[in-house]
């Protein structure tokens, strides 16, 4: 058996599969607001920081491991488990002294992760994915490097807030001394790999790329991004690898706590958005995730390491090797939610009412797709813009508005990711809206190409153990067959007779949109 980890932003989540029988054998997760309270961090981060910062307590994430693995040892066999592997949120830090290596590498069984780990720390709390607290770093990294685009075209992205780089420039500079103890840092998903390999294992290029220190065509550190970031910061990273390495056997403090073999071996960790390309099957160029949440998601696989001249989607490694693409659009269900709910209306009526689409009615109205401020691309919300009929214009018609909004959406996704240069041949569509048949049929007739739903609630927990399987030696895309598979029934064909008129849509909402920027 294989197990995955996800260390997400509100729980920590086990995945063990079998790949002979293809079967996921055991799911368990660990919910920090739910289950560890103490920590006052009900959504896995504490709440109120200033400035736009969002930190979390580190001990909260290493208490869920303690308390995950007595949890799985008590509903399976832990000594069947032959590779471990996992992922972590992406972007956050983890500061530990010169201690970290010594410490995790002599863990005893008489007392936790926590007590034995704790003094460690050189920064009480890690910054996380959702902080925005350094625009003045990120500003001073672009201006060292001569511009985003230098930035972009080595890392992989523009500097962004919340990545690694720009919060460990920030760390540096509130507290230089506490900076200068730290020898080891850490992502989110490194630190819980070394703690399950019993010492310092290295970042993985998928979760090292949301760093802007990863220079993606050389897959190492860039010596001109480190500079720009913090003095000495080389000294502080281990070299980067690529996922499916082996880095030893797992400690012997889950030898002997928790009943995993000794041979159990570790692979490295990943971000979340790698390994849940892993877990939904899309490692492959042209094939692409779509994930409809609150936020709405676009990633894919890459054969090489392009970048977005315009800067707002980001590069990683692919786990299997090669690089994906991530775009997010800010605007998911909170604009369809908005527009659901100024209108007065269910979902269900959108299926029937608005989403039956006919030459006629393709592409014929267009709508900015934003109810609120959007990142992909940067606009600032300031009321709808609406272009079409009259009737679309005036706002009285729902169906009329709920298809422009829907047709906007993918739009918008359809030419933010054009600069990958990657055709799309298949869609997989996950997420709450993506049930909806109205909303996955647009997909493919946008997008011109069949679209599969995949209902799986822990891709980036089921990503690691294909990922485990995988460095243990299993062919992956045999695993992604048996184990990503689309609901049968599911699969949605693009209708032809619309490639023409959501071309043009294409070129309009293109004008649309540079007319309102
Ligand atoms: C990706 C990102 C989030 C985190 C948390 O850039 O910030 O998706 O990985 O899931």
């Amino acid at each position: 058996m294989f197990l995955g980890l996800d260390s997400s932003t509100q729980s920590l989540t086990a995945v063990l599969i079998d790949p002979d029988s293809g079967k996921i054998t055991c799911q368990l997760s660990v919910n920090f607001g739910a289950d560890l309270p103490h920590y006052q961090s009900p959504s896995g981060f504490i709440p109120g920081g200033p400035d736009g910062e969002v930190h979390a307590n580190p001990l909260m994430w290493l208490e869920a491991l303690d308390l995950l693995f007595a949890r799985l040892a008590v509903a399976t066999d832990l000594s069947k488990v032959k590779c471990i592997a996992g992922s972590g949120q992406q972007h956050g830090s983890v500061y530990l002294d010169g201690t970290f290596d010594e410490r995790v590498a002599g863990l005893v069984i008489s007392n936790n992760l926590v007590a034995q780990l704790s003094p460690a720390l050189t920064r009480k709390t890690a910054p996380i994915w959702m902080d925005t607290s350094t625009g003045a770093e990120c500003a001073e990294i672009t201006a060292a490097l001569g511009g985003s685009a230098e930035v972009c075209r080595r890392s992989g992205s523009n500097a962004i807030e919340r990545f690694s780089g720009p919060q460990i420039r920030r760390f540096y500079k509130s507290d230089p001394d506490a900076y200068q103890r730290t020898g080891r840092i850490h992502l989110v998903s490194s630190f819980l790999a070394s703690v399950m390999a019993g010492k310092s294992v290295p970042i993985d290029f998928g979760d090292g790329a949301g760093m802007n220190l990863l220079n993606l065509a050389k897959l190492g550190w860039d010596t001109d991004l480190l500079a720009a970031t913090a003095p000495d910061l080389a000294g502080k990273l281990l070299p980067p690898a690529l996922a499916t390495t082996i880095q030893g056997n797992v400690s012997p403090y889950f030898v002997g706590k928790y009943g995993i073999a000794e041979s159990c071996r570790v692979a490295l960790f990943t971000g979340d958005n790698p390994a849940s390309l892993v877990g939904m099957g899309a490692t492959t160029p042209g094939n692409v995730v779509i994930s409809l949440g609150t936020s709405d998601t676009f990633f894919a696989a890459m054969p090489g390491p392009k970048t977005d001249p315009n800067g707002f989607g980001h590069v990683f490694g692919n786990p299997a090797g090669g690089f994906m693409s991530l775009i997010c659009f800010r605007n998911g269900s909170l604009a369809r939610e908005a527009l659901r709910d100024k209108l007065g209306l269910d979902w269900s009526a959108f299926d029937r009412d608005a989403l039956t689409t006919t030459l006629e009615s393709a592409g014929q109205n267009l709508m900015l797709p934003f109810f609120g401020p959007e990142i992909t691309p940067r606009h600032d919300f300031t009321g709808p813009v609406l272009k079409g009929s009259a009737e679309f214009e005036s706002g009285t018609n729902a169906a009329l508005q709920v298809r422009a909004l829907l047709e906007g959406q993918f739009l918008n996704m359809r030419l933010h990711s054009q600069w990958m240069g990657v055709k799309t041949e298949k869609i997989r569509l996950t997420g709450g809206a993506s049930k909806n048949d109205g909303i996955a049929q647009l997909v493919a007739d946008i997008f011109q190409c069949p679209v599969e739903r995949i209902d799986v609630s822990n891709s980036a927990a089921l990503g690691a153990a294909l990922i485990a399987a995988a460095a243990d030696g299993h062919d992956l895309p045999a695993l992604q067959d048996a184990f990503c598979v689309a609901a049968p029934g599911a699969t949605l064909q693009p209708n032809p007779s619309l490639a023409v008129p959501y071309e043009k849509a294409l070129v309009d909402f293109k004008a649309l949109l540079d007319a309102n920027r």
